[in-house]
């Protein structure tokens, strides 16, 4: 039994008990805690010495001379029976004064021995003194605690026992069975998003197939880089304001002047071979500031700048459309898009990187559909066979840049390129219904801290 639980089957026995506690802590402790309440007393207490212990194996020697011969000599025990009025001296003799004499020394001793120093009444202060003198006992300070039941005296207190048990570590008691499955407490810290989790994963892949990253931290962009230069007409139905976002200030953004005047051209007459789209293109229209539809935009802009015919990029950002929303659709969402310029890159070469990135992504059984594009030709949609639904579902989009965007950029390659989603992969891998629950102001932290790593 501890000490803790020793001071506790006490006090449940009586309201107040003294005692002796060396572990000064415990009682803060459980005063603290108001188990107990205390008061500290310091008392003197005696103990003998070897010299006391000796008396009373052997008596005192002023007892031990009056059993002797009595004679006169230089011994304790003759000074001592003098002192004590045992004997006087007379014409040169020791003459005994008192008949029944008690070794009074060693019964002192035995009742300091007996009564652990608790109680000192038990002698006098004069023998006290004596028996100091004759360093026969000595004193000790000793501290005792007056202890009483507290208000929380018997409460539960979980913090307590382990508090306790911290404090008393290494001594010998019966400690109550580890629980080794007891986990600890999640300590609240920060936690990736779902969708970065996804967007690490493909940005992984991409590096690994040795693309590099585009800088897509430009959310608006001119019509021109978002439409025109991927030769997309200017009637086309989706630069209508029910499918793109327009930015009413700043309204308007410029645009390289030669390159846009072999745009211009390329839509009104066509070139290099194209009969272009013959109608009025608009430098107004061209100018005009949208929210990007897609992150093929900043492509044109890395393909317009390129230094070198031979690149493989990529991007994963948002991306705006101003179309109807439900469950699986917002007004936004993010776009992965890889490209690579070459020399005589073809149908083949594309079928084959798509191959090759979706089987990084544990995808093999593909399909590849036609498919029409405004900026590519020919366009491709890819479709997988999802083993759960046990049907092919769309996976994502691509084709070959056409010669009518590559060509008035001065480029002398062809570019493949393919795009697909975010939120997509991420709903069916992590078993989402509402892309509200993904992405949004709406989205449960708790669900993010949750949620699963993410791997392909
Ligand atoms: O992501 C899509 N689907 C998808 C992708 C991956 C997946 O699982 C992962 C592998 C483990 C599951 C599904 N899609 C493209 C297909 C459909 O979801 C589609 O309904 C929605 N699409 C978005 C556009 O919708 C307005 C996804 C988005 C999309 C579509 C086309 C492109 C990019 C994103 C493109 C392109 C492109 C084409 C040519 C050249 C350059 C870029």
């Amino acid at each position: 039994m501890d000490t803790q639980e020793k001071i506790i089957n006490i006090l449940k026995n009586q309201d107040k008990v003294k005692i002796k506690v060396s572990d000064h802590g415990l009682i803060l402790k459980l005063s603290s805690k108001k188990i107990i309440n205390y008061k500290q007393i310091t008392e003197n207490i005696y103990s003998l010495t070897t010299d006391g212990y000796d008396i009373i194996q052997n008596g005192s020697p002023e007892y031990n001379y009056m059993k002797g011969d009595l004679k006169i000599e230089k011994s304790v025990g003759f000074n001592n029976a003098m002192k004590k009025g045992w004997i006087k001296l007379e014409n040169g003799l020791v003459k005994k004064i008192v008949a029944d004499i008690k070794d009074e020394l060693k019964e002192n001793l035995l009742k300091i021995k007996n009564c652990e120093g608790f109680d000192m009444k038990i002698v006098s202060n004069d023998i006290l003194k004596e028996l100091l003198r004759r360093k026969l006992i000595e004193k000790k300070k000793v501290i005792y605690y007056e202890i009483s039941k507290g208000e929380n005296f018997l409460k539960e207190d979980k913090n307590l026992e382990t508090d306790i048990l911290c404090e008393m570590i290494g001594k010998s008691f019966n400690l109550k069975d580890y629980n080794w499955n007891t986990l600890g407490i999640l300590p609240l810290n920060g936690a990736l998003h779902p969708l970065n989790k996804i967007k690490d994963e493909f940005r992984n892949i991409f590096l690994e197939m040795g693309f590099e990253e585009m800088n897509t931290r430009k959310y608006v962009e001119s019509s021109f880089w978002n439409f025109d230069s991927l030769f997309q007409p200017q009637n086309h139905p989706s630069r209508e304001a029910h499918d793109t976002f327009f930015i009413k200030n700043p309204k308007y953004s410029t645009f390289p002047e030669e390159y846009g005047k072999k745009v211009k051209k390329i839509h009104e007459d066509g070139d290099f071979g194209s009969l272009g789209y013959g109608y009025g293109w608009s430098e107004e229209e061209a100018s005009k500031n949208i929210l990007r539809t897609h992150t093929t935009a900043i492509s044109a802009q890395y393909l317009y700048n390129l230094k070198k015919l031979e690149i493989k990029l990529f991007s994963i950002d948002r991306v705006f459309r101003n179309e109807h929303v439900d469950a699986t659709h917002l007004a936004e969402f993010h776009q992965v898009e890889g490209l690579i310029a070459g020399k005589n890159l073809n149908l083949k070469h594309l079928l084959g990187i798509l191959s090759q990135f979706f089987k990084k992504l544990g995808i093999e059984k593909l399909k590849f559909k036609p498919a029409y594009n405004p900026y590519t030709e020919p366009s491709v949609e890819v479709f997988a066979f999802h083993p759960k639904l046990k049907k092919y579902i769309e996976i994502g989009n691509s084709g070959i840049f056409r010669p009518e965007m590559i060509k008035p950029m001065g480029l002398d390659c062809s570019v493949i390129a393919w795009g697909l989603s975010l939120e997509r992969p991420a709903m069916i891998k992590y078993g989402i219904k509402n892309i509200r629950q993904l992405f949004g102001h709406g989205v449960d932290f708790d669900y993010i801290r949750k949620n699963n790593i993410c791997y392909f």
